[in-house]
């Protein structure tokens, strides 16, 4: 588990340890859209710090980012579409299709006890409906109305990982939410009061299989506020080949 923390924007996303030099993240975390030329641009390496190795944001080890993968068929559009919203509510909510990104360390981790890779999925393992998997992060325990410039500093969000178990939610209650936004590549999970939140995105929801080990089957995107229904999550067994032309793993 790791911390993507952007220091232009000053704000912060979750991502997953998948091998020494890489994080699995949500593309929202990683790039800016302009709606006015509705262009996503991918943000520069620079601009990022990883945290790792600790429950605290205070003592964690800092890392600084060679390269920034995001993928390039990511709707960043979709955040300003009108549509934008829980299919049973007028409000708005985060949508994203092809969230995901991979952001590479300018130097490799020693893989201490605290800073272990989590296991990938294979590409045909989807996660099973309704069965329990842990969603964590440092994100915020209540929803707050996004600000303009999606600064999310000021809020009221944790210093210590916190984590939730939630299910996964079967497609057809997923689409009754959310309505055309799922895709096969997405899957909703949690239940009301049990979900992930601001700050979250980009980290893992992880299932225990019955090898005992967890896999990372979600990437938190987004969804409709928090703790009132599902959270949308991008389905990683959708995208091992894309990983896999992307880094070696
Ligand atoms: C967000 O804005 C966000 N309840 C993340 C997760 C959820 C909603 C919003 C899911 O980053």
């Amino acid at each position: 588990m790791a911390i993507v923390y952007n220091k232009v924007k000053y704000s912060k996303c979750g991502g997953s340890i998948i091998d020494s030099t890489h994080i699995l993240t949500a593309a929202h975390c990683v790039t800016v859209y302009n709606n006015i030329t509705k262009v996503t641009r991918v943000e520069p390496a620079s601009n990022f710090i990883v945290f790792t190795g600790s429950l605290s944001l205070k003592t964690a080890n800092k890392r600084s980012v060679k390269e920034v993968i995001s993928h390039d068929q990511y709707s960043g559009a979709t955040l300003e579409l009108p549509t934008r919203k829980l299919a049973t509510h007028s409000d708005k909510s985060d949508l994203n299709e092809n969230d995901i990104a991979i952001l590479t360390l300018s130097s490799p981790m020693d893989l201490n006890p605290c800073e272990l890779p989590i296991c990938l999925v294979t590409a045909t393992s989807s996660p099973h409906d309704n069965t329990w998997c842990e969603v964590m992060g440092w994100g915020v325990t209540e929803w707050e109305e996004p600000k303009a410039d999606s600064v999310h500093d000021s809020m009221s969000r944790s210093s210590n990982l916190q984590s939730v178990w939630i299910p996964i939610v079967p497609d057809n209650v997923c689409r009754s939410m959310y309505g055309a936004y799922v895709r096969t590549t997405n899957f909703c999970a949690g239940s009301p009061g049990r979900d992930s939140c601001q700050g979250d995105s980009g980290g893992p929801l992880a299932c225990r299989e019955s090898d005992g080990k967890y896999y990372i089957h979600g990437i938190v995107s987004g969804g409709y506020r928090c703790g009132v229904a599902a959270g949308l999550y991008t389905k990683v067994s959708s995208f091992i080949p894309w990983i896999k032309s992307k880094i070696n793993l």
